[in-house]
């Protein structure tokens, strides 16, 4: 029986108010996410992991500011303020989050030269994180997304898993944006054109 999976994405201290990264009122998802949680068979979560020192930090980049866009081998990339570094608070899910139920956490970003926000590809849009694999082989066909941010990671996610094959929807109520030069507008475009769900 082909099965539908929420994917919950990022929903860490650094994207909440008071983190490094803080998306707006990113932690109101919180409650909204916790109710999802229990209306699905399959709960997956991803986590951004960095190492310290991640090429995707302005930090890392004499003279840059965070969200200037450099050239990366594999494309652009904005650089962004420090941020989920692996094993610190930041990097931790929100302590209200109930993510007991999870089956599953991918972690993403862990190597040093490159970033990712899609949970399925890295951002060369090649290097895979295993996620389609492992979704196939437990039969779920369609894949529900929540969390932060909408214009990054969550839509990242939803784009590559319609090109994956997978249904795809987006639960906005359930997600936050950073906008950064109009990108919540661009990327909802894109979604609808690849026919995710706005939903
Ligand atoms: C994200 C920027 C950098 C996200 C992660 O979760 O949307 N955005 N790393
Ligand atoms: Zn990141």
């Amino acid at each position: 029986m082909p099965a539908e999976a929420l994917i919950v994405i990022d929903v860490q201290n650094d994207f909440c108010p008071g983190g490094a990264l803080a998306v707006e009122n990113g932690d109101e998802v919180v409650p909204i996410i916790n109710d999802l949680i229990t209306g699905f068979d399959h709960v997956l979560l991803t986590q951004d992991w960095h190492p310290a020192g991640h090429s995707s930090f302005a930090s890392r980049h004499q003279g840059k500011n965070p969200f200037e866009i450099v050239e990366m081998p594999y494309g652009d990339q904005v650089l962004w303020p420090d941020h989920c570094v692996q094993g610190t608070f930041g990097a931790a899910f929100h302590k209200d989050l109930d993510w007991t139920p999870a089956e599953l956490v991918v972690r993403k970003g862990f190597r040093a030269d490159i970033d990712s926000y899609s949970a399925f590809f890295e951002n060369d849009h090649e290097t895979r994180t295993g996620l389609t694999g492992y979704l196939r082989e437990r039969g779920i066909d369609r894949v529900a997304f929540a969390g932060l941010a909408t214009d990054f990671c969550v839509a990242y996610s939803a784009l590559d898993a319609r090109k994956q094959g997978f249904g795809a929807r987006v639960l906005l109520d359930a997600c936050r944006g950073i906008d950064l030069n109009g990108s919540l507008n661009a990327m909802m475009e894109k979604m609808k054109q690849a026919g995710v769900e706005l939903q």
